[in-house]
């Protein structure tokens, strides 16, 4: 039986997924965010200039173990709370930036289809009919332009994250309809487009159906947690490019 410990490395196969399918579409300059070592080595060693440690981003290590990767736990709110502290690293520089989880398959290029001059670009995590009524964010695909706005509201977002102890997407539907939804130039991407995972396994969705008339831009292994289940649906959804089994990483490098 593999070890818990393994389970969690084999995750990086998912990320590998979502970098295929990057580099299939013709996307190079991405970054991968890796938040352990053996992560890093792993990605360091396939795609060289692309896997940085989040430490470089937040100038220390957070977190520790395996906890890391367990939801609800102390260690993951921490985690996920840094999420607007790495996004804040990039938009001080002057650049926009665009968050996409690595549990997805990008089968188009986000950038093609989002509309620009926004200070923020989201998808819906609802089963709403009408992605504008749900209130319900999903924080693993987003795209913003640094205006001092945004980095106000990433300011915000990282506090009440982190005040709360709640997760990322948690916090960031707090601030967004109590307030924020007024002052920003926002826009979220239709969920024709952007479903989430729940809706794609409601519709039995697989890419090699070709007689679907639906043509989503990604697929979102959210709705299930750990590596099996991931790549179960992404194999289902017939967007599995991660690799084999034998292909996760063999070497487990202890936390320092
Ligand atoms: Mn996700």
């Amino acid at each position: 039986m593999p070890s818990k410990f393994s389970n969690l490395l084999a995750l990086v196969l998912v990320g590998v997924n979502w970098i295929t399918h990057a580099e299939a579409l013709g996307i190079t300059n991405w970054l991968t965010l890796c938040e352990d070592e053996a992560t890093l080595q792993y990605l360091d060693s396939r795609y060289p200039g692309h896997a940085v440690p989040a430490s470089a981003f937040l100038g220390k290590r957070i977190g520790k173990g395996s906890a890391l990767h367990e939801y609800g736990t102390a260690a993951f709110s921490e985690i996920t709370c840094a999420r607007p502290a790495y996004l804040q690293v990039v938009l001080r520089a002057g650049f926009n930036v665009l968050w996409s989880d690595m549990d997805t398959a990008w089968l188009t290029n986000f950038l093609d289809l989002a509309p620009s001059s926004r200070d923020v670009v989201m998808v819906d995590d609802s089963m709403e009919e009408h992605e504008e009524n749900s209130g319900n964010i999903c924080t693993g695909l987003m795209y913003f332009t640094p205006t001092d706005m945004v980095k106000s509201v990433l300011e915000e977002w990282h506090r009440v994250c982190m005040e709360d102890g709640s997760n990322d997407q948690t916090a960031w539907n707090k601030i967004f309809n109590a307030e924020r939804r007024k002052k920003l130039q926002y826009h979220i991407m239709t969920k024709e487009l952007y479903p989430n995972g729940h809706l794609l396994e409601t519709r039995r969705y697989s890419r090699n159906d070709t007689l679907s008339a639906w043509r989503p831009a990604w697929v979102h292994a959210n709705y299930r947690v750990g590596y099996h289940n991931k790549r179960q649906f992404l194999i289902d959804s017939s967007v599995w490019q991660g690799g084999n089994e034998s292909d996760k990483p063999s070497c487990e490098v202890p936390d320092q």
